[in-house]
Parts: C-alpha cells; sequence; structure tokens
C-alpha cells in the first residue's frame, strides 16, 4: 500500500518521526484508510440497515457498493489519488457514499459549509487548487450553480462542478473497476475547515490512520454500538456530526445513521420517534430550540451537546424535559476532543466541558506568564497528541503562532482544569466569535467592512446573546454622509461572505478606545457593549 505520497501533502505538517513510531507501535494508527474500514464494515453487517434517509434505506453492502460504484465514476471523470475537491452538500446519503468513494480514490474533500458563499469557496478552491466541486443545485433559494461558475471562472483548476441529483447520479457506474492507485493510510484523507478562518483559508489536514484513532476513541467515549441509531442534525460535514463520533463513528459500532434535512424540531422529533433514534448531537442554541418545543419526553438516550459553551442553566434542563442524558463535547476541528462521562456525576456534566478522550493526549493550561496553571487556575488550553494536527496545509505563517515550538496546538480557549482532569471552558483569547457554535473570524469582516468607500474604520467584537452565546457586533466610524447598516449588510452580503458572518448589529461611533500602543481597545469595546454604553448610537 505504501507508494510515495502526492507531493503537496509535503505541506502538511506531521508528527515527529519518532513520536509517529510509537503511536503506531502502540497500535493508535494502523495501516488503514477509510475504504478498508468500510470494505470490513460491509462484510461484518452485510445487511444491516446502515443509513436512513428519507423513504430510502441502505444497508453496509449498499453503502459499500455505492461508493464503489461512485468512486469509479469519479476515477473516469478523472479524479486521481491526491486531487482536492471541494465538498458541499446538504445533509443526505450521497454526502456519505460521496466521502467514502473520495476516500477510497485518495482524492482529497475540503468539507465545506451548505452556508458558505463565493468568497469562501473561492478562497477554498483557489488554495486547494481544486479540480471540481460537488454541490446541490440551489441552497434556501440561492443558486449554488451560478455560485459554482462564477467561482470557476476565477479559479483555473476547477474543471468540473457536480450537482447533487443529476450530475452526481450519473457518476454512479457499477461496471467493473479500474485500477487505480490506492491512497496510504497516512495520507490526508479531507480537509476540515478551521473556525474562524481568516483571509487565506486555514485547511486542516486529517489523515486516515488518525481520523480513524479519533472516531475510535469517540465511539468509545460515547458508548456506540450496533443498538446505536444516531440522529444526524447538524451539518454533516462539521468534524462533531461526522467523526466526533457522528455518523462514522455510528458506522464505525455497526448502529444506523439517521440523517435530517435540517436540525428543527419539527424535522427531528418526528424522525425520533419513526426511527428509535438513541443519540444526537446539537450545538447549544438548538438545545434551547428543542426545549422550547417539546412537549413530552423524547425517545432519545442521549444528547451530546458542543461547539460553544452550554449554559449549566440550559444544561439542566436536559434530563427532564427532553428526556434523556447529557454528554458535553469540546472539541475542534485540529483535534482534541473531550467528554464528560456517561457515568459521570450529574454535577460535573453540568458544570464541566469534560476530559480528552485519549489517554495519550497532552494538554496544558498555560497562564499569560507562560507558566503551567495548577488545578482550578484558568489559562490558555494547549494540546498535542496522536489526533491534533501539527500544522495546516501550506500556512507556515500561521503554524509559526498557532503551534508551540514544541508541536502544542493553542488553542486560544481560557479554561481551567480540576484536580480530576476535568475541564471547563472560561472564556477565549483569539480573535474569534462564537456565534453558537458557528465560528467568525473577526479579521474577515473587518477586512470587507473597511473596503466600504463610507467606512473609515470597523472593529467587529462579540456581544453577549442569551441564546446564541455571543453574536457578532460591528462597530464602525463612518464617513460623512453616514451609511446605513443595511446598506453595511447588503455590502458584506454582496461581497460573497456567508450570512452566519454578517453582523447582526451595526453601531456608529467617532473614535475608538485606543490601547497603550494606539490599536483598537476591543477589550473596552466588549466592555461597553455589555454595559449598553452606546445605547443612544445604536442602529440595528
Ligand atoms: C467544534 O469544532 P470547531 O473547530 O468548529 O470549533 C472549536 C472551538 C473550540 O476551540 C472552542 O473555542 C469552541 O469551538 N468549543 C467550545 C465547546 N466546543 C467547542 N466552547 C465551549 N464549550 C464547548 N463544549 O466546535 C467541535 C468539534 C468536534 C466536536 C465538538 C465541537
Amino acid at each position: 500500500m505504501s507508494q510515495t505520497p502526492p507531493g503537496w501533502q509535503a505541506l502538511c505538517p506531521f508528527w515527529p518521526a519518532e513520536l509517529a513510531e510509537t503511536y503506531r507501535k502502540a497500535g493508535l494508527w494502523q495501516a488503514r484508510t477509510f475504504s478498508d474500514i468500510l470494505d470490513d464494515l460491509a462484510a461484518t453487517h452485510d445487511d444491516r440497515l446502515a443509513v436512513i434517509d428519507g423513504t430510502r434505506r441502505f444497508g453496509y453492502a449498499d453503502l459499500r457498493d455505492r461508493s464503489l460504484a461512485l468512486a469509479c465514476g469519479l476515477y473516469r471523470l478523472g479524479l486521481r489519488r491526491g486531487d482536492r475537491v471541494i465538498v458541499q452538500l446538504p445533509n443526505c446519503a450521497e454526502f456519505i457514499e460521496l466521502c467514502f468513494a473520495l476516500f477510497r480514490l485518495g482524492v482529497v474533500p475540503v468539507l465545506a459549509l451548505p452556508a458558505h458563499r463565493d468568497l469562501e469557496i473561492g478562497q477554498f478552491a483557489a488554495f486547494s487548487e481544486a479540480k471540481a466541486c460537488f454541490i446541490p443545485a440551489s441552497v434556501e433559494g440561492f443558486d449554488m450553480v451560478a455560485m459554482a461558475h462564477r467561482v470557476q471562472k476565477a479559479t483555473p483548476s476547477l474543471r468540473h462542478i457536480v450537482v447533487l441529483g443529476t450530475d452526481l447520479d450519473a457518476l454512479y457506474q457499477q461496471d467493473e473497476s479500474p485500477e487505480w492507485e490506492a491512497p496510504d493510510a497516512e495520507d490526508v484523507a479531507c480537509f476540515q475547515i478551521s473556525g474562524g478562518t481568516t483571509g487565506v483559508p486555514k485547511l486542516i489536514p486529517r489523515r486516515h490512520m488518525e481520523y480513524i484513532y479519533n472516531v475510535r476513541c469517540a465511539a468509545r467515549a460515547s458508548g456506540f454500538s450496533q443498538a446505536t441509531r444516531y440522529l444526524c442534525a447538524l451539518p454533516m460535514s462539521h468534524n462533531f456530526p461526522m467523526a466526533c463520533p457522528g455518523f462514522i463513528g455510528t458506522l464505525m459500532s455497526g448502529g444506523t445513521v439517521v440523517i435530517a434535512s435540517n436540525p428543527s424540531p419539527d424535522t427531528c422529533f418526528g424522525l425520533i420517534a419513526e426511527h428509535g433514534v438513541t443519540v444526537t448531537a446539537l450545538v447549544p442554541p438548538l438545545v434551547l430550540l428543542w426545549l422550547e418545543s417539546v412537549k413530552a419526553p423524547l425517545s432519545l438516550e442521549l444528547l451530546q451537546v458542543g461547539g460553544a459553551k452550554l449554559n449549566p442553566s440550559t444544561a439542566r434542563r436536559i434530563l427532564p424535559e427532553l428526556g434523556c442524558r447529557l454528554q458535553q463535547v469540546l472539541g475542534m476541528a485540529e483535534g482534541l476532543i473531550c467528554y464528560t462521562g456517561l457515568d459521570d456525576p450529574e454535577l460535573r456534566v453540568i458544570q464541566t466541558q469534560g476530559r480528552p478522550m485519549s489517554e495519550w493526549d497532552e494538554l496544558r493550561v498555560i497562564r499569560p506568564d507562560g507558566t503551567e496553571a495548577g488545578p482550578g487556575q484558568t489559562g490558555e488550553l494547549q494540546v498535542r497528541g496522536p489526533y491534533t494536527i501539527r500544522g495546516y496545509f501550506n500556512r507556515p505563517d500561521v503554524d509559526r503562532e498557532s503551534f508551540t515550538p514544541d508541536g502544542f496546538y493553542r488553542s486560544g480557549d481560557i479554561v481551567s482544569r480540576n484536580e480530576d482532569g476535568y475541564l471547563t471552558v472560561e472564556g477565549r483569547d483569539k480573535d474569534q466569535i462564537n456565534c453558537g457554535g458557528e465560528k467568525i473570524g473577526v479579521d474577515e469582516v473587518e477586512d470587507l467592512l473597511l473596503y466600504h468607500p463610507s467606512v473609515v474604520d470597523a472593529a467587529v467584537v462579540a456581544r453577549p446573546d442569551a441564546r446564541m452565546g455571543e453574536c457578532a457586533c460591528a462597530i464602525v466610524i463612518p464617513r460623512d454622509p453616514r451609511p446605513s447598516a443595511l446598506s453595511l449588510r447588503r455590502h458584506l452580503r454582496d461581497a460573497g461572505l456567508a450570512g452566519f458572518k454578517i453582523p447582526d448589529e451595526v453601531i456608529f461611533v467617532a473614535s475608538f478606545p485606543q490601547t497603550g500602543v494606539g490599536k483598537i481597545n476591543k477589550r473596552q469595546l466588549r466592555e461597553m457593549l455589555r454595559q449598553e454604553h452606546f445605547g443612544g448610537e445604536v442602529t440595528a
């Protein structure tokens, strides 16, 4: 299996050789790819039900056969080991089949979110030199095909636009498989996207052997088994519903994935009852929405909540009102995943975000003075281990800031760790807004605002929000005549920015508070927001 990996993979930093050998010897990293795993699953579980999508049912062997047929079609299209493609599909069975087809060929998907628009997709396509993109015809009335054509004009590498349903269906070619060069277990399997990517993308290379290890640990920590019926309600391309343990973890446990087209109670409550769903994963604002809508406890056994801080008062309501246990998940697409234990005492499940899922994870909490924090003290969470990346794809500039010289990822999360090793997220030290689990890199939004002819200067900061945890607020020094908030928002939308990054609120001011060296004092701006200091100036 071991062939020389394609050249660009050398631009994805790897673990030091000695450590890599330790992980291999200890059996954490195995010489298997995701398609080897699917072949084994199909052999073991054959016609067991793997995926339910609407009225469609797929057994494990179906899934293997269909992804193999799709791999044949993709190969005929000209995709080869090491090529990159953009995958931006809504939740559907084809998403799973496409992932496994690409894994089989060693073609590497950039896992975009359905909400991404021209700006993000254009950047991902250009930066990864993607050869193809896989999209639905439209999303909520937005013409995705037209978007793909606009991106294609600016991206010479992008040869194929494959539309879900029509073009994609035609690629399932059940004939004899051509001989293709299979990927190596240590090749990059897919690119996750860093939350709060700014301008030039931060693509997160996840490799077969370590991502498989990630899924295995996550499935164990979540108690997944053949009896698991997992509702995939969050966008399937995100690390959480994909691999932590998500739909891949469900399949690797021999369970059944139930696909929801969206996470609304209207859609999900019916699916839970109809299919006897046992577990699902949500972000905190959705938990609130579910709590508001629930009439009688659900048949769910376990609710995994992560992506943003879950308020303890909300956490407390889950068992009595939804009728299921809670498991908190602190995760990051870069690697580290923490879980509260399934048998942990209630207080720990409500008040902490869990502890690392692997005993091989190395964590440290670093205080501002560079020393290690003791139990209960706060500091930045830094991590390295067998499934935490050592660097982004081709971003040595970012790596120098985001990783320490000894290879720890600086998460930018401010945490405290108790005597038992459980973490509580206390805040954040990165220029990012976490709007209910959706991450907004503020630099990107600020840069775009500065392009507007009526903007002198702009700062985007988080305003605390009861439902979303935080929402984005743009504070703007305008030129005369002052633009309307609406026109600034339209400006961002027209620039092709994903809707979730567009600030909910725009406030006009005459000047910014400054730090000692003359930078915008964001800490003070956030404080002023908290104290409603801008009363008269608010323009919603
Ligand atoms: C998950 O991954 P990302 O890459 O979208 O975001 C990671 C960041 C973390 O660094 C932290 O700032 C925040 O999201 N976060 C949480 C949290 N879980 C994530 N903050 C507070 N409490 C939590 N429970 O968000 C992600 C990936 C895999 C599993 C779960 C979440």
